[in-house]
């Protein structure tokens, strides 16, 4: 008989990584339906995700800063592609794509055109309304936020609606200057 082989380390991390992703996806969705348990309304529970999330970004972003040695950016659209290509990848294991910016650079989309959070997730007729992965424009907000931008994070596209796509507008509403922190006198 032949001996059984060990899996190589990097075998092993794959499937460790895969478990836990699943585990996740799973957790979430145990979550956003004990929300619709406990508050009924699908509008309520928009809110309460995005909440969440915003809770997560807040914290979330130190993390970010630490792992990703990302320094300033120079502009909007560059802290677009970094949430895109560097946050999103870091978090989600997924990138996204910069789309539909405005004239004055304050507007964009970010596409998904793959979502480990809806794995498995099937929405009955009553959830219509449900913006299932609200939590993700709640983290955005506030990792954002921390880092001086005031922005409105909407839904565009959402493929448990129908659609073709996740599409999120991230829209800059204020910058607000650092300020120093100790007075020159
Ligand atoms: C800067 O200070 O200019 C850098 C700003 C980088 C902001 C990056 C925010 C990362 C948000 C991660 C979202 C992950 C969603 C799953």
């Amino acid at each position: 008989m032949a001996p059984i082989a060990p899996r190589s380390g990097d075998a092993v991390f794959a499937n460790v990584e895969r478990v836990n992703a699943e585990l996740f996806t799973l957790t979430y969705g145990a979550i956003v339906r004990q929300l619709l348990t406990d508050l009924e309304e699908v509008e309520e529970v928009n809110k309460q995700l995005d909440q969440m999330g915003y809770n997560i970004g807040i914290r979330l972003i130190d993390e970010f800063l630490a792992k990703s040695n990302v320094s300033r950016c120079v502009d909007f659209k560059e802290t677009a592609e970094v949430i895109a290509k560097v946050g999103f990848k870091m978090f989600l294991g997924v990138s996204a794509s910069v789309t539909n910016w405005d004239a004055d650079g304050t507007c964009c989309s970010l596409i998904l055109e793959d979502n480990p959070l809806v794995d498995f997730v099937e929405l009955p007729d009553t959830c219509q309304g449900l913006y299932y992965c609200n939590v993700l424009s709640g983290v955005i907000r506030g990792a954002l936020e921390m880092v001086s931008m005031k922005t409105e994070v909407t839904w565009v596209r959402d493929m448990l609606r129908g659609d073709d796509a996740y599409e999120l507008k991230v829209k800059l509403l204020k910058q607000v200057p650092e300020e120093y922190p100790y007075k020159d006198d």
